[in-house]
């Protein structure tokens, strides 16, 4: 079959609109992978490619974070442990285009600038460094020594190291994020923002301040055994698309699911598993017993009615209350009075629907409790999380099978690279053992996260910029601000894989430096290398690529850090950088002496299944707070308030794109085709400000900052479509709508970007 020629653009006139799906996965989604596969990288290479994929001598997929089946659970692997989505992962990286010297030579950066995510990334793989010197129009190949020179000079120049800034996305592997943020400290700064930032990490204050660890406490087992999954605020058709191969496994057990979330996805219905007979030729397998179709930001009211209900009902697990947990008295004393017509606006639903759902918490001795960002990415995510918590904690939820927390993760690695310290504040503990180990001095003081190293741009304090992957101006809020702050830095660095927005939205110099994927071969001066990665489900497992590498000049992300190391620190450093990048292991040994939890890495990564990382409430009902018990908390947040003629906006994932990266036009399940500047709207919401579906409009955001200052965003020209979501919530697609997100509005607690409770207005074009 021919291979697609790189889009050249994007026609969006040509938007469809059909009837959102009925059954997520099913033998479309098989054809789907497979296509894409062929398109990007030839049938050959998708032959040898996808059967590698999530195996134990193949690689990890470089999709989301959803865990593999273990021997250990009594699983096994089948011969097609992937989805849909991995599969085009996959083909996003291996793909046989190319970004190349002449194509910078060919296309001015100004002109790079004006083209479209989507374009961009269909571009190919990057091969070769390049730079962009001040007042140059074109990015111009480099050698690796000269750009790591160039980095260690323009960086020791800095009048402190705080005036730089390192961000890391998550699919980074444990063994170059160690050494990533070795190097940052060594360096002398905490400024390690990250994308989690942005994802889970109201999911790690929440959980850290009430259970102890600010990780899920449930394995694939767990879920899959349970009476009763609370899916909130998640997507798992899009996001975790394997995930609903384990929720139908609830199913079949006699289990039950509840959906909470504004939209009515596909994927939380029904599921139509391509393995099995049922989901080829079948209905499939209905998925969600209760659909609570919530109002954005209504689940902190949903759950305080909840455990109200389980308190009324006498439905308290004392046993476990009194033995694990601190608060409770509090916790009860004002969790009975409850306003029932602040709940039901604030949420949508019915009383009667919520009693429901509390009557299945009540019946249920197995929960689980799953979520994403539709929790996350709130003013009030961590207070929602941690009244998730107390709803657990009430019934005696953690810490036995079939039972326990799942904030499902994002990326591949994201939680591993925290686990390895991209945190810009890492405990004390960890920094201690950090320079005992390697003879350095890591700062103290805590360094600034993505939200305020974007201020810290924009106010001229960061001045260099280095992304350890991802797309930074893509997947930040203000998008006109970020563009600013970046354009202002003396010097922006990206390594990177493929071409993307941030390479476009250049410091006065800047760098980007190629480097491998999951999918390739890493081979270096001992040999073949392989790395390591942690689930959402903390189980550390190694990767090794076995494609060959997109160019010969492309040096893994370890080799990076170590050569950068070397140029920044020369020769007589405590830290011996070369070592690092000749043998992965020499990395792992020190991941074992500094890193809790992971003594003989070396050894217990080369399991076929790899080991799972301790986690005090799982392992053994301990929970290592400040109070030395689980801890109840008591939440409270004001009532959003939606001005008259505005609407709340969330922004989202189409079923076609991995965060930033679009791979295609096709939202399946949702019915969008062809299109991605479109606003879903309630079709009574549409009539009421008078608008008809197929309008086009500008979308318009208001903030009021703290100070008192109306602020106004605007992203230009998004096609209205009428959708059956929540009234009064409308939904975009992220990157397209960041425009809109204020950088002022975060989550109380952990300064997570508010993408879920835009105010907006449409105007009309
Ligand atoms: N194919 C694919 N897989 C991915 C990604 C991708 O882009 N593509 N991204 C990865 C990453 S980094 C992450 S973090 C995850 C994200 O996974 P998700 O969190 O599933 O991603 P979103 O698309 O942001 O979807 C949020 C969901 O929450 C719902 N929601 C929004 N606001 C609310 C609310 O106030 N309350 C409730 N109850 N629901 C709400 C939305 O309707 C939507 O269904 O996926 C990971 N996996
Ligand atoms: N409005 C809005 N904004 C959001 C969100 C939202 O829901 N709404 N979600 C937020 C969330 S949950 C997240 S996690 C962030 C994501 O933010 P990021 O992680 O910064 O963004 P990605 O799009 O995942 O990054 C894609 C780029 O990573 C590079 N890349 C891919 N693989 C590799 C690799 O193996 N190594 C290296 N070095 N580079 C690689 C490629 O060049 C690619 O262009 O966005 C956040 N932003
Ligand atoms: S569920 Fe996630 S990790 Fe698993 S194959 Fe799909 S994209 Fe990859
Ligand atoms: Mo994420």
């Amino acid at each position: 079959m021919a291979k697609r020629a790189p889009v050249e653009d994007i026609d969006e006139t040509e938007l469809t609109v059909g009837r959102p799906g009925t059954a997520a996965a099913g033998v479309k989604g098989v054809l789907v992978s497979l296509r894409r596969g062929v398109e990007q990288m030839g049938v050959g290479r998708t032959i040898r490619t996808l059967p590698l994929l999530n195996q134990r001598a193949g690689f990890d997929c470089p999709g989301c974070a959803w865990p593999d089946p273990r021997e250990a659970d009594g699983d096994k692997r089948k011969l097609a442990e992937f989805c849909e989505n991995g599969a085009k992962a996959v083909a996003e990286e291996a793909t046989t285009r190319r970004v190349g010297p002449e194509f910078f030579a060919r296309h001015p950066v100004a002109e790079l600038a004006d083209k479209t995510d989507y374009w961009l990334g269909q571009q190919g793989r990057l091969t070769h460094p390049v730079v962009l010197r001040e007042g140059d129009t074109h990015y111009r190949p480099i050698e690796w020594d000269d750009a790591f020179d160039l980095i260690a000079e323009r960086l020791r120049a800095l009048d402190s190291p705080d005036a730089a800034a390192f961000y890391t996305s998550g699919r980074t592997s444990n063994e170059a994020a160690f050494l990533y943020q070795l190097l940052v400290r060594s360096f002398g700064t905490n400024n390690l923002p990250d994308c989690s930032n942005m994802c889970h990490e109201s999911s790690g204050a929440a959980l850290t301040e009430t259970i102890g660890i600010g990780k899920g406490s449930v394995s694939l087992a767990d879920l899959e055994h349970a009476d009763l999954v609370l899916v909130v605020g998640q997507n798992p058709g899009t996001n975790h698309p394997r995930m609903l191969a384990s929720l139908e496994k609830v199913k079949q057990r006699g289990g039950r699911i509840v959906a909470v979330n504004p939209l009515p996805e596909t994927g939380l219905m029904r599921f139509k598993n391509p393995q099995n007979a049922r989901g080829v030729v079948g209905e499939g397998t209905a998925l969600a017993d209760e659909f609570a179709q919530i109002r954005l930001g209504g689940d902190l009211m949903l759950f305080k009615a909840l455990n109200s209900l389980v308190l009324k009902a006498g439905a308290v697990d004392q046993e476990f209350v009194d033995a694990h947990t601190h608060g409770y008295a509090e916790f009860a004393a004002q969790a009975g009075d409850l306003d029932w017509e602040a709940v039901t606006t604030a949420t949508g639903l019915d009383r009667e629907q919520i009693e429901r759902i509390a009557e299945m918490v009540i019946s249920s001795e197995r929960t689980v409790a799953c979520w994403a960002m539709g929790l996350t990415q709130h003013k009030h995510g961590v207070a929602t999380i941690r009244e998730v918590v107390d709803l657990l904690l009430l019934r005696g939820m953690i810490g036995k099978p079939g039972a326990g927390v799942c904030p499902v993760r994002g990326h591949s690695n994201v939680q591993g690279d925290r686990t390895m310290g991209i945190w810009e504040k890492m405990p004390e503990e960890f920094l201690d053992a950090l320079d005992a180990e390697f003879g350095i001095r890591s700062p103290r003081h805590h360094g600034l996260d993505t939200v305020d190293a974007l201020r810290a741009m924009r106010d001229g304090r960061v001045r260099a910029f280095l992304g350890m992957g991802g797309n930074f101006v893509s997947a930040t809020p203000d998008t006109a601000g970020t563009i600013e702050a970046l354009r202002g830095c003396d010097l922006t660095v990206q390594v990177s894989t493929k071409l993307n927005r941030s390479h476009v939205v250049p410091g006065r110099t800047a760098l980007i430096l190629p480097t491998l994927g999951r999918t390739e071969r890493d081979v270096q001066a001992a040999g073949a290398q392989f790395v390591t990665v942690e689930d959402s489900m903390s189980v550390v497992h190694a990767s090794r690529g076995r494609l060959a590498p997109a160019s010969d000049a492309l040096l893994s992300e370890v080799a990076i850090v170590s050569r950068l190391g070397q140029a920044l620190f020369g020769d007589d450093h405590p830290v011996r950088w070369a070592e690092f990048e000749r043998d992965y292991d020499a990395i792992r040994d020190r991941i074992a002496r500094v890193v809790p939890g992971c003594e003989d890495y070396n050894a217990r990564v080369r399991e076929p299944d790899g080991f799972v990382l301790p986690h005090p409430p799982r392992d053994s009902r301990s929970f290592p707070t400040a109070t030395g018990k689980a801890n109840f908390t008591v939440n409270t947040a004001e009532p959003i308030v939606i001005p008259e003629g505005r609407l709340l906006l969330q922004t989202l994932r189409s079923h076609d794109q991995y965060n930033t990266t679009i791979y295609g036009l096709s939202d399946r399940y949702r019915g969008i085709e062809d299109a991605r500047r479109v606003v879903l709207v309630h079709p009574d919401d549409l009539t009421g400000l008078g608008f008809a579906d197929g309008d086009v409009v500008d979308v318009v955001s208001e903030w009021t900052t703290a100070e008192g200052t109306a602020e106004e965003r605007r992203a230009e020209r998004f096609r209205l479509v009428g959708y059956p979501t929540a009234r009064g919530c409308a939904a975009a697609y992220y990157p397209e709508a960041n425009p809109l997100v204020p950088l002022g509005s975060v989550a109380d607690g952990s300064n997570t970007p508010v993408s879920k409770a835009i105010i907006i207005r449409f105007e009309r074009r």
